[in-house]
């Protein structure tokens, strides 16, 4: 066998053809319902569209593998309750192309790595197992026996089970996330990262220390009562377009909605709903009522102005701002914050924030005599080394005006993969507390292990420090998803082997450790047959129901298993008679496995009735009930103080955001529309005044250089784009830019990689 040939770990510097238009002034509407369609046809046959289409986020449908955002409850249209994003995501998992053993065979894997991730992600669907042996540059067939004989015998062979690592994106069903778990921790590990740690990990902990739960606080029903809402650090009308109907008809109830983001992105301006055609006509709705252009990381400071401006209007008539019997009755802390809060310089702090003084009066304005206040927030909040804070921040605004387990009022962190947050329920956590390992210990007769594991950025220098660990995926594209992409190639390199559970094929496949293996599965739009006959699974989405998930379309090939098959066979193969655990049995129906979960988490009573109700149910929450499960039983108010960004001249605080033709690291398309940019990824967008100080021009191709601890790190050939973002700030996509997010550079408590807050230089090529 010839050596192996290093693959490639990023995308060509190539460019594809950049044409620049004017940014959009309003989202969805027409052009996006057609813009889907034309998509979809593109990769599906009509009928499969219309199959899709049909049940998607219906009751009784099957979930969108696009975004976490919750279906209406009473309403929902019977066609079209999809989005333009959810139709393109649909397109990609439903397409008919076929990923095979020719495939394989026609091109080496060195030779797939120099193809871009917009390539890569269009050769089809995998059809069957393949095992890339050590030295060699070709997969090759194996069967799924001797790949679980492989996996078995590679993890039994390890000195330690803390040197495997299981990592899960979050498209993982409940039934699929709680039997990998279930196994992983019979096997003998904690390390169970997930793309949590890279996503909202900093939302779960600040909402965790403060308020006594994880997780959001609001329904969907709490949106058409609000009255003000707040969006920040979110790009919706990408991300999450049907939050953009909640949106309007909170407006249409006569709620505001102030938006907070270092761009005007779109879909937050203007909402051209295409179930409402009366309302098209007459030019759609205008959502935001009030944009306020923070800097990036500037929101600490943004939110103290507001604070110290309402706590001003409070001392002035005490009790007519503030929600004092709750912050009596209900919280603890008050006093010290009113005391940091006068140790406060308003212009200081209005300043580093960015805003001008007459819209954070304006927001001042909106807030003050409201008490129904939604704070709803994504990434511009979490990716930043004071992501933790920054949700506590948002916590204290809402605790001041007792916007916490009322109608109309409270938390609203919008997930990101449709199951993320179910995944974590179900025990996909380096750090399942102990009761959670207890009743697992319990009701399954082993012992888990109790020490903590890796989350993602400790299991990428774990693997680049300590050579010869195995690397399993549950989904995703660690490689491309995760910081430092070079670094991280070299840890995944380092590996014994690599073995990926996937619907397509991705960079991580390519840049592998000794060997490695790709397990191709069942994906949501997929009907999935077992022993006792078709199954379904369920998923929890951001506000914490859980449903049903049952796929319409059959498998491209005869020879893909479901996640919780593939799980199933792994953990037998590996553990045999080591635990008393009947896998064949869960498998051969789910209802077995969600018998398992109801006894073992609390929240599942009568799982298997309640999965099957039109609308699913919800979990317990208690902020929701208007208490807060912290030692104290009180919501604590905490002091965080202003992000301290130095920029010097020539220095650009880079967010990585994504655009509207991408799924995280599946690239759809080389648009994106509303920001006005077709066919180019490698564009850095920048204010015209810093294009002007460092005599910049509009297309020049340029180096982004982010300088951290002394290590240099160099992404090559972005075209620049004049913007509207706030000065000093630039944006980039990821995953092009993540060679530029330092590994080291997270944030504090919820180690999450502080991807939207680079410092970095632009040098002219
Ligand atoms: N179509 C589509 N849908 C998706 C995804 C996808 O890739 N494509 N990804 C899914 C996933 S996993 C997730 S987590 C979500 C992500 O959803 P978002 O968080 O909306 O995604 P980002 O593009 O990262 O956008 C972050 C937004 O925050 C702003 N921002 C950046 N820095 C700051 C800051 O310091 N302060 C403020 N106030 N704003 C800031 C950016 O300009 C941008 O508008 O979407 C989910 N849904
Ligand atoms: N710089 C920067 N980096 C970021 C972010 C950022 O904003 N900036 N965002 C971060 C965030 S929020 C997240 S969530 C992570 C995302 O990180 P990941 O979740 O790891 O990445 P994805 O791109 O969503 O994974 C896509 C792959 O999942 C596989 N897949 C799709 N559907 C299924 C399925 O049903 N089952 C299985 N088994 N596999 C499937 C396909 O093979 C596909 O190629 O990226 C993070 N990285
Ligand atoms: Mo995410």
């Amino acid at each position: 066998m010839s050596e192996r040939i290093k693959s490639a770990a990023q995308n060509p510097d190539e460019h594809t053809g950049i044409k620049i238009s004017e940014a959009k002034k309003q989202a969805v509407g027409v052009t996006a319902v057609a813009a889907s369609v034309y998509h979809a046809a593109k990769y599906m046959p009509p009928i499969d569209i219309l199959k899709t289409s049909l049940k998607l986020n219906q009751q009784k449908g099957f979930d969108c593998p696009g975004c976490a955002w919750p279906d209406p409850e009473d309403e929902r249209s019977p066609i079209a309750e999809y989005c333009e994003n959810g139709m393109k995501a649909i397109a990609e998992e439903a397409t008919k192309k076929r990923c095979d053993r020719d495939f394989f065979k026609q091109n080496s894997v060195p030779a797939i790595s120099t193809w871009s991730d917009f390539e890569i992600g269009k050769t089809g669907r995998l059809c069957e197992p393949m095992f890339l042996a050590k030295d060699s540059n070709f997969y090759e067939p194996i069967s799924w026996e001797a790949a679980f004989d492989l996996i078995a015998k590679n993890l039994n062979e390890l000195d330690n089970p803390d040197d495997a690592i299981f990592y899960t994106s979050g498209r993982t069903s409940n039934e699929a996330a709680f039997l990998y778990q279930l196994f992983v921790r019979a096997y003998g590990t904690n390390n169970l990262p997930d793309c949590s740690n890279m996503c909202h990990e900093s939302s779960s902990e600040g909402l965790g220390a403060t308020l006594g739960i994880g997780k959001g606080s609001v329904t969907l029903m709490d949106f058409y009562e609000a009255e003000v809402v707040m969006v920040i650090g979110q790009n919706p009308g990408t991300n999450h377009p049907r939050m953009l109907s909640a949106l309007e008809k909170c407006k249409d109830n006569g709620g505001k909605i102030i938006t907070v983001n270092p761009l005007p992105e779109t879909g937050l301006i203007n909402f051209s709903n295409p179930q409402r055609p009366l309302k098209m006509l007459s030019g759609g709705t205008n959502l935001s009522d009030l944009f306020l252009q923070v800097k990036a990381n500037g929101d600490i400071a943004l939110l103290k102005a507001i604070m110290y401006r309402l706590w001003q209007e409070e001392e002035q008539m005490p009790g007519s701002v503030f929600d004092q019997t709750f912050i009596k009755n209900k919280t603890n802390g008050y006093q010290d914050l009113i005391e940091d809060l006068k140790q406060q310089n308003l212009e200081n702090l209005i300043e580093k924030s960015g805003v001008e003084a007459s819209k954070i009066e304006a927001a001042v304005a909106l807030l003050k005599h409201h008490k129904k206040i939604i704070i709803c927030w994504a990434m511009g909040i979490t990716q930043h080394e004071n992501g933790v804070a920054n949700v506590q921040e948002i916590v204290n605004l809402l605790l001041l005006k007792g916007s916490i387990g009322k109608p109309g009022a409270g938390t609203c962190p919008v997930r990101g993969h449709s199951n993320v947050q179910g995944d974590r329920t179900m025990g996909i956590w380096e750090a399942s507390p102990k009761s959670f390992l207890d009743s697992l210990e319990k009701h399954f007769g082993f012992k888990p292990p109790q020490e903590h594991g890796y989350a993602v950025v400790d299991a990428i220098k774990a693997m680049y420090e300590e050579p010869g660990k195995m690397f399993f995926a549950m989904g995703g594209n660690f490689l491309s998803a995760t910081p430092d992409t070079e670094y991280t190639a070299e840890a995944l390199r380092k590996c014994r082997l690599t073995v990926q559970i996937s619907t397509k094929l991705n960079r991580s496949h390519l840049v592998t450790g000794e060997a490695a293996l790709i397990l191709p599965c069942l994906g949501r739009t997929n009907i999935d047959v077992q022993a006792s006959g078709k199954q379904f699974v369920s998923v929890e989405n951001s506000m914490g129901v859980v449903h049903s998930s049952e796929g319409v379309l059959p498998p491209v090939s005869e020879h893909l298993k479901s996640e919780p098959a593939i799980v199933a066979q792994m953990a037998k193969a590996t553990l045999g008679e080591k635990v008393k655990i009947d896998w064949d049995k869960m498998v051969s129906n789910y209802d077995y496995i969600r018998e398992a979960i109801e006894k073992t988490i609390p929240g599942f009573v009568e799982y298997n009735n309640r999965v099957r109700l039109p609308n699913g149910f919800y979990l317990p929450n208690c902020n929701r009930d208007g208490d807060f499960d912290t030692a104290d039983k009180k919501a604590h108010f905490t002091i965080n103080q202003p992000a301290e960004i130095i920029l010097k001249d020539g220095e650009y605080l880079m967010m990585t955001n994504r655009s509207h033709d991408q799924y995280n690291t599946t690239i759809y398309g080389l648009n994106d529309r509303y920001r006005g940019i077709s066919n180019e990824r490698r564009v850095v967008f920048i204010n015209p005044i810093d294009m002007q100080k460092a005599g910049l021009e509009s297309e020049q191709v340029v180096n982004l250089k982010s300088n951290f601890n002394g290590v240099e790190r160099v992404a090559k050939k972005f075209i620049v784009v004049p913007y509207n973002v706030s000065e000093q700030c630039v944006v980039t996509y990821f995953p092009e830019a993540n060679v530029l997010v330092p590994l080291d550079k997270q944030a504090k408590i919820s180690k999450t990689p502080a991807s939207k807050s680079i410092v970095i230089s632009i040098h002219p090529t």
